[in-house]
């Protein structure tokens, strides 16, 4: 199993920060292979710096930041955060390493149900190039993350629009992978 579930569309009562289990269905890690998504759990005792690098150097990222997610000291969080949970795709894969904290990746199968991921301290995941995805922090309010980017930071969401998003190649060659 990989923690990860389909869930449901948020309400007025349950925020987008709550779990949203849509069912006691689970998803394996061949379920998410499926849709081109890797998570993994690194050792934070041992020298995780090195394998988290090793890792992100073998699928060609080889820059990195961090970032505090937080109302406390992000500047416009709560914009932030809507940004963040639009849903998008970009033309590079999406890596990300959490130091501190918990969230939820939602990813869309190729059924386009959405797959929320929990992430927390500890965890790497890889979301493939031309994957609509988002991201929200969870009631904690909280997380840290290293990103890993190519040459320079690309960060570029392109939110998911019919006409414009569905053409793009990087979209194209996502689909023509996984099905
Ligand atoms: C993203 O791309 O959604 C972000 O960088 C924020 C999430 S990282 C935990
Ligand atoms: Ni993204």
């Amino acid at each position: 199993a990989t923690g990860a579930y389909f869930m449901k569309e948020a309400s007025a009562e349950e925020g987008q920060k709550t779990p949203l289990r849509l069912s006691d269905e689970i998803i394996t890690v061949k379920d998410l292979e499926d849709t081109g998504c890797l998570a993994y759990k690194v050792d934070m005792s041992v020298d995780w710096e090195k394998a988290v690098e090793k890792y992100s150097e073998d699928v060609g990222m080889r820059n990195r930041d961090i970032v505090r997610i937080n109302p406390v000291t992000m500047p416009g969080y709560t914009e932030k955060l809507a940004i963040f949970f639009e849903e998008h795709l970009h033309t590079d894969p999406e890596v990300r390493f959490i130091m501190e904290g918990a969230g939820y990746f939602d990813i869309r199968d190729v059924k386009d149900r959405w797959i929320r991921i929990p992430v927390a301290k500890g965890d790497l995941l890889f979301l493939p190039a031309g994957i609509y995805h988002r991201f929200t922090t969870d009631e904690t309010d909280s997380i840290v993350a290293m990103r890993f980017f190519k040459d320079a930071p690309c960060w570029e969401a392109h939110n998911r629009k019919k006409e414009e998003t569905e053409s793009m190649v990087e979209r194209k060659d996502y689909v023509e992978r996984i099905t």
